[in-house]
């Protein structure tokens, strides 16, 4: 009898949730503790949104409201796109909502990406609909219809549903106090589908997710059969499957022909008013609710999105209450407890995302939401990448940390705070028919690649179209933070070029392996991949206005990489590396100007000679770079 007690008490701990997990909302705790109602909401326009909500079954408290507005069906799996609340909060006690925004799933409506905000938020008026008002007008509902309430509401949500989230900010609904934008997107030019203009190639899988409107009310049809045309290839290496699919326009006539969004991304190869219409980030003013944004140091997919969301929202308004956390996590990491935090190769320490859940996030939603008040949240907390410790700023960029410019000097030699003696140039062919790899190891028809941004250079160090530079053994730590600049005078034999520049942490070669090593990968003279950007170097004077290069004259190309906090440790060497192709995660160019390189033909791809100049630099930290005048569009 007492093992049966026993054996029935720890089942019912283990349904409660495994903490750090996401837990499923139809878990044994949620179903003791909650009840869950189903309802259509009508917009202001009279669209009705699909809404679930679950309201905790112990009426005798107030409790404020925690929404997610998502596009990836909010009757779905609890997977990290859904993303229901943490452990944390649902033991706390919300009233949790979850809702298909207009046009995707359950809801009615037709689906817009990125949908333009429109300024201004007049519940009476019908036809100004964008995702602020119908964050409104669900809130209002919700406030009306859902007893007992605090009459406060939360927003949070990761990727697409993060980007929702900081859509409602503008002239939001005064019972929305706390907003928790999470690996938001923040504008499809900078953010999952292009890096500075180039095109994130590996990608392609994705365009399955929003390009078909949906043909019925249920999910079964949404995926239609075009959506998967792509996506159901079995492919184990994407390198030799991109490399022979050939120019983009044969992905055009062989897959997404029918594909709305990808007919967009070929429609508007530059940063046209089709995209500028799209970035939130000139909307971020008047910013009431208090706002924690989150992201991951190693995420490849919205990266540029929670940085430049937070500098925007610091920028518009100062006394916003404005939190940003960035730790050593790839998309969406955060919401998955694995024990040992690493990424890829790399082990990071143990339970992070548990620390995030329940010291951070659980916190910032209680303060605002609960009035408890027990500790402020920092306005940053960044996790240093190389010491592997959590750091607390008062801003981020930090103010007060040293800022470094690196110079390259011959026979490969990177300098620190001193100029290179001899102003030598060096230079590459650049082979588009022979790409470098943007991995070590085979991705298959990756639909994000989730593993490179700490994966070992080894492999691309040792190739004569990729320049390396690396510093003598350090004889301190140095803490490398903020924004860092590329400042490059560049001449090519061809009349377009891309430029990639890596910074990269280079183990000693005593460096000891990792107990929690999946790969088994050597550690000792490990060359991990710290921070990287892709510059196409026909937008160097803006990404509306492309323009050919020169053959053989010196041209400036400056371009900022996303921001860091890394320490490079005592020992260990700091290397730059720049070349011209990055395959397939970006895709090719074909290194000869054509107007639209989504229609370039195979005959346009051509080898280049490209030189870089030995008075090109690399500037780390720092108070100001072109990086927010890129943002603001000065
Ligand atoms: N930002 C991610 C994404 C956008 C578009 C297509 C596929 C993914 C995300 O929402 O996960």
């Amino acid at each position: 009898m007492k093992n049966l007690l026993l054996l029935s008490f720890a089942f019912i701990c283990c349904s409660f949730f495994s903490f750090g997990q996401t837990p499923k909302t139809d878990s044994l705790y949620m179903q003791m503790n909650y009840s869950k109602s189903e309802h259509l909401i009508a917009m202001r326009d009279g669209i009705k949104l699909y809404t679930i909500i679950y309201t905790p079954k112990d009426t005798s408290k107030k409790y404020p409201f925690l929404m997610n507005r998502t596009c990836y069906n909010a009757s779905g799996n609890d997977n990290y796109k859904v993303r229901t609340p943490s452990p944390f909060l649902i033991q706390e006690g919300y009233i949790l909502v979850f809702q298909d925004v207009r046009g995707r799933y359950m809801s009615e409506g037709v689906f817009d990406n990125m949908r333009p905000n429109i300024p201004g938020n007049n519940p009476k008026d019908k036809k100004a609909i964008d995702e602020s008002s119908d964050t409104w007008d669900t809130i209002e509902w919700l406030l009306k219809n859902v007893k007992p309430n605090n009459g406060r509401v939360g927003m949070f949500g990761i990727s697409y549903p993060g980007h929702y989230a900081a859509a409602a900010l503008p002239d939001a609904h005064p019972a929305l106090k706390a907003v928790s934008p999470q690996a938001p997107i923040a504008d499809f030019f900078f953010d999952d589908f292009h890096h500075m203009g180039a095109f994130l190639q590996s990608y392609t899988a994705a365009f399955a997710v929003f390009g078909y409107h949906k043909t019925t009310q249920t999910k079964e049809n949404w995926y239609a059969e075009a959506a998967n045309r792509f996506r159901k290839q079995k492919i184990a290496d994407g390198y030799d499957f991109h490399l022979k699919m050939g120019p983009l326009k044969n992905f055009t006539e062989e897959y997404h022909y029918d594909n709305f969004f990808w007919n967009q991304i070929v429609d508007h190869p530059n940063y046209d008013s089709f995209w500028q219409e799209r970035n939130i980030l000139p909307h971020l003013r008047n910013v009431k609710p208090a706002v924690m944004t989150v992201g991951g140091w190693f995420d490849a997919e919205d990266l540029y999105g929670p940085l430049n969301i937070y500098k925007s929202i610091e920028r518009n308004n100062p006394k916003t209450v404005n939190t940003l956390v960035m730790g050593p996590w790839a998309h969406g990491d955060w919401a998955r407890e694995r024990g040992k935090s690493t990424h890829n190769h790399i082990y990071f320490g143990d339970s992070i995302a548990t620390f995030y859940q329940k010291e951070i996030e659980r916190n910032f939603f209680g303060t605002h939401l609960k009035d408890q008040t027990n500790k402020k949240l920092p306005e940053a907390y960044i996790f240093d990448t190389g010491s592997k410790k959590w750091e607390t700023f008062e801003t981020w960029p930090p103010k007060g940390l040293p800022s470094y410019t690196l110079y390259f000097n011959s026979k490969g030699v990177l300098s620190i705070n001193k100029p290179a003696s001899e102003k030598e140039s060096f230079e590459y062919t650049s082979d588009p028919m022979k790409p470098v790899p943007y991995t070590s190891q085979t991705e298959g028809l990756t639909f994000t690649p989730r593993r490179f941004m700490s994966d070992d250079q080894r492999q691309a160090s040792k190739r004569p179209d990729v320049l390396t530079f690396e510093s003598e053994p350090l004889t301190e730590d140095m803490v490398f933070s903020g924004e860092i600049m590329a400042r490059l005078q560049v001449a090519m034999t061809g009349t377009d070029a891309d430029f990639i520049i890596k910074l990269i942490d280079v183990y000693p070669q005593d460096h000891p392996n990792y107990d929690h090593n999946p790969s088994n990968i050597i550690m000792g003279g490990y060359q991990q991949l710290v921070r990287h950007e892709t510059f196409r170097g026909r937008f160097r004077n803006g990404f509306d206005k492309p323009e050919p290069f020169v053959p053989n004259e010196v041209t400036k190309v400056e371009f900022p990489l996303q921001d860091i906090l890394h320490t490079f440790k005592k020992g260990h060497r700091i290397m730059i590396q720049i070349h011209s192709t990055w395959f397939p995660y970006i895709d090719r160019n074909p290194q000869k100007y054509v107007d639209n390189i989504y229609k370039a033909e195979a005959a346009d791809f051509i080898k280049s000679t490209i030189t870089i100049s030995g008075t090109s630099v690399i500037e780390i930290g720092g108070e100001k770079t072109l990086l927010s005048d890129l943002i603001f569009q000065k």
